[in-house]
């Protein structure tokens, strides 16, 4: 049996309401499998338009085996190209992030244009076509300040999710923003293991002290049921609306993503220690309304966001092992508002860092647990885990749906 068919077979025998398989959490070929069926074929957020806001900026990451750099042209347009010279192959751009006119390869100085027409080349021959050898594009889009990009030739719609976010996320002003703080941290566990934590929050009143100061611990709030009966929320959507901002719980038939707006605890304004805004600036000018909570946004496999009246924060999921997920943090604060004037960046960054770090614990902590011999799938809370439930059956839907056409290198 390839291993194609033992992960269909096992997703299709799965108990409902349950956790997944070990080798699901552990096993490089079920790894290989997910980066196939998922991370090489579906929308995936890889930063923000502020991050390459002028001509000339650069950004590189890893996705598996895709090396990617994203670039802003003369033309202002953004682009995705693989990072993969078409002489010999060698990465173009090592760096991180950057600015530069061109871009050329360190091996044999094939130079590039930002959006990657091979521009020249020496001692190839009077008759060698340029033309033909410029870096492959990548599928690419921004959607309101969130750049994302698909690896597949062919990808899925993405108008769903741009139309149904633009509305919400247009009052905070992304593409005007900038980038007040950005960290990565490596979190020894399954990919799956970081989604599943982040979909409840049946966890948070003994791991996050801080968080729980301003965030409610209520399954409403970070789940997907019970939303429309819980009367905070909706008087909180209606206090939303009447002010002009798209409000209401929204989730993708298919399961890929959901955005609303959701209270925090009262009186509180932001994730700091004390609840109140951490900048003073508003994000948009319809933001300064107090008790505007959070908007909250997820889209599966790579990210969730939290929305405040005075900043935003991104999270990006970048797989790197079975058992290694990289989380990359991004504190995007209006454009014009001056670090130690109108913010205090340890007051802006202390919540969620600690938040991160306390997680990348619980997530360790459940990696490790599961890769022993003892372990067997366990059942979800049905009143506090129904998000982690909806996350699993999103993902075993994908792989069911897309493994029997999926030409996964093991198949
Ligand atoms: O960032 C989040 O959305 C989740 C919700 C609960 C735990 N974590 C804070
Ligand atoms: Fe890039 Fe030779 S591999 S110039
Ligand atoms: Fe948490």
């Amino acid at each position: 049996m390839t291993i194609r068919q033992m992960i269909l077979e096992q997703l299709q025998a799965r108990r409902q309401g349950y956790t997944l398989a070990r080798p699901f959490y552990t096993d490089p070929d079920y790894f290989r499998v997910d980066m196939e069926t998922v991370f090489y074929r579906d929308w995936l957020f890889v930063g923000h338009d502020c991050e390459i806001a002028k001509p000339g900026n650069y950004l590189t990451l890893q996705i598996g085996d895709f090396s990617v750099i994203l670039t802003r042209g003369r033309d202002r347009e953004i682009r995705a190209l693989h990072n993969s010279c078409r002489h010999r192959g060698s990465r173009v751009c090592s760096a991180e992030k950057g600015t530069t006119a061109k871009l050329v390869c360190p091996y044999h100085q094939w130079t590039y244009d930002l959006d990657g027409t091979l521009q020249y080349v020496r001692h190839m021959g009077d008759d060698f076509d340029k033309s033909k050898f410029g870096l492959k594009p990548i599928h690419c889009e921004s959607i309101e300040g969130y750049i994302f990009i698909c690896l597949s030739d062919n990808p899925p719609e993405i108008g769903p999710l741009r139309e149904t976010i633009t509305p919400y996320i247009a009052a905070h002003q992304i593409r005007d923003a900038k980038v007040a703080y950005k960290m990565s941290i490596i979190e020894k566990g399954n990919w799956k293991l970081v989604w599943e934590n982040n979909r409840e929050c049946y966890h948070c009143a003994a791991n996050h002290p801080e968080l729980c100061k301003t965030y409610p611990e209520a399954a409403s709030v970070t789940g997907v049921q019970g939303v429309m009966d819980d009367p905070e929320i909706l008087a909180h959507w209606a206090h939303c609306e009447a002010a002009g901002l798209a409000s209401k719980f929204v989730i993708d038939p298919g399961g890929q993503f959901r955005i609303a707006r959701m209270p925090l605890i009262a009186g509180a304004e932001s994730y700091t220690m004390s609840g109140k805004r951490a900048v003073k600036k508003p994000m948009g000018p319809n933001t300064k309304m107090p008790g505007i909570g959070a908007l909250v946004l997820f889209h599966y496999p790579t990210n969730w966001n939290h929305f405040l009246g005075d900043h935003a924060i991104s999270f990006r999921v970048t797989p790197i092992g079975p058992e290694e997920t990289e989380v990359t943090t991004t504190w995007l604060v209006p454009k014009d508002a001056v670090e130690g004037i109108d913010y205090d960046l340890d007051e802006l960054t202390h919540v969620w860092k600690f938040t991160n770090d306390q997680d990348r614990q619980i997530v360790e902590e459940n990696a490790r647990g599961i890769r022993s011999p003892a372990y067997e799938p366990g059942p979800y809370s049905a009143e506090d885990e129904g998000g982690v439930m909806q996350f699993v059956e999103w993902y075993a839907a994908t792989m069911e749906s897309r493994l029997p056409e999926c030409e996964t290198s093991l198949s």
